[in-house]
């Protein structure tokens, strides 16, 4: 048995678990992360593709910007077209000057791995049968086994930033968690393709066949997304049905001009609202896609899981600098107050751009008439834009 000893134990080597590790080590503070997966596998996930602006500030404070800050492209507004009719949401301009970023989460990860490295980070993979102990004791503990010999960490804290499908959540106890869910009956087809993107701020699209998405990763890959229905399969989407779908969903000034190649990357995932209340127990903290998760609609589930780190390191490093315990304890209510904003507004902005099936028409013309509202409405494009570019943290 191998026995390791950190201050913070963080469960899940995805960019909350990577960006916590780092914004520790930078403030003295000692963290080992494991991961279930190779680092490979971790880098081979095509997920978000939009920064809020707290998110870019934070990896900057992480010293993990260099890429982001040389390749990322600077969004001042997007487009959403609603039957062929566009209207253009200015953000830059209705909320005082904030921007959003368009640069992968693949990246994101990459740069994070390769900042960790440069700090001599651990970061342990391949582990498996990760159980958590005394977590509500005042030595918690993680077990793992790593290239089938077994390990523990003896550590102060530990930080559950192991996804959905993740083992820290399950260690609250039923008598003291809430899960809250919402599945949708539809999911995302995304493909990325190696062309120029066929217009330069991401469109949201709404069309009675459906939704869709065009999205960039930079000036020569394009990320598209389709709503297709709960439980198809990719293998019935050939490139050619893709774009064609896309093409009909799309104003025709845009599908006119929309270049088409082969997809390098072609994947179905399913929508779904997610939050379990609260966020911590014991010396237990989730976050990110542990605690919570999003429609992709308004391109929040990363950005979502960046303010945890936010808070979680803000309250690790009172902690440590001065043994108060104020932010751990307010932790999980602070997050969660974001977290329900945010939630509230990718509820609504899937509800508005997508068709749900066995739906009336009373709906369809709901839609309709909010997004001529939003056409007219300065104060409803403020509102909208607050929640597009990122609550404050
Ligand atoms: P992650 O899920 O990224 O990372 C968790 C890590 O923990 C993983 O590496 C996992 O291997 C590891 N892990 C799990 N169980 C473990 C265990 N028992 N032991 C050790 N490690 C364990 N968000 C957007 O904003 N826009 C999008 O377009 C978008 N598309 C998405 C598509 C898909 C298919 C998915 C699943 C999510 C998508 N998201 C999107 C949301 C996504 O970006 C998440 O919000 C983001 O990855 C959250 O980061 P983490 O909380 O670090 O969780
Ligand atoms: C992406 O570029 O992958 C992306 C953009 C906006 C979203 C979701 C995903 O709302």
């Amino acid at each position: 048995m191998r026995e390791l000893k950190t201050q913070v134990a963080i469960i899940g080597g995805g960019p909350s678990g990577l960006l916590l590790s780092q914004l520790l080590h930078l403030n003295g503070i000692d963290s080992i992360v494991i991961e279930r997966q190779t680092r490979d596998h971790v880098l081979t996930r095509i997920r978000a593709g939009v920064l809020e602006s707290g998110t870019v500030r934070l990896l900057r404070k992480a010293e993990a910007a260099h890429n982001l800050d040389l390749h990322g492209d600077v969004h001042r507004g997007i487009d959403i077209s609603f039957n062929g009719n566009i209207c253009h949401v200015p953000f830059e301009k209705l909320t005082n000057g904030q921007t959003v970023t368009v640069y992968g989460q693949t990246e994101v990860t990459r740069d994070l791995y390769e900042a960790r490295d440069k700090l001599d980070g651990i970061v342990l993979h391949s582990v498996s049968d990760v159980e958590l102990h005394g977590i509500d004791s005042d030595k918690p503990s993680v077990s793992f086994y790593q290239d089938e010999k077994q390990s523990t960490i003896e550590c102060d804290f530990i930080i559950g930033c192991d996804g959905y499908r993740g083992v820290s959540r399950k260690n609250i106890p039923e008598s003291e968690k809430k899960e809250h869910e919402k599945v949708y009956p539809f999911g995302w087809l995304g493909v990325l393709s190696e062309t120029p993107p066929v217009s330069k701020e991401v469109m949201y699209a709404y069309h009675e066949k459906g939704f869709a998405l065009c999205s960039m990763r930079h000036s020569n890959l394009s990320r598209y997304y389709i709503q297709v229905p709960i439980g198809e399969n990719i293998e019935d989407w050939s490139d050619d049905r893709f774009w064609k779908e896309l093409k009909s969903r799309l104003p025709e000034k845009i599908s006119n001009k929309l270049i088409t190649g082969p997809s390098i990357e072609k994947s179905i995932a399913p929508l779904r609202s997610f939050v379990c209340e609260p966020m911590s127990f014991g010396k237990l903290f989730l976050v990110g896609d542990a605690a919570h998760i999003v429609p992709p609609t308004g391109a929040k589930g990363l950005n979502l899981a960046v303010s945890d780190v936010h808070y979680i390191f803000t309250a690790l490093n009172e902690y440590y600098e001065s043994g108060s315990t104020k932010g751990l304890s307010d932790y999980s209510k602070t997050a969660l107050d974001r977290v329900w904003k945010t939630e509230r507004f990718s509820l609504s902005l899937t509800n508005f751009l997508h068709h749900f099936p066995q739906e009336g028409g009373f709906n369809e013309r709901i839609r309709q008439a909010e997004f001529d509202y939003l056409c007219t409405s300065e104060a409803f494009q403020t509102s909208f834009s607050e929640g597009y570019v990122g609550l404050p943290y």
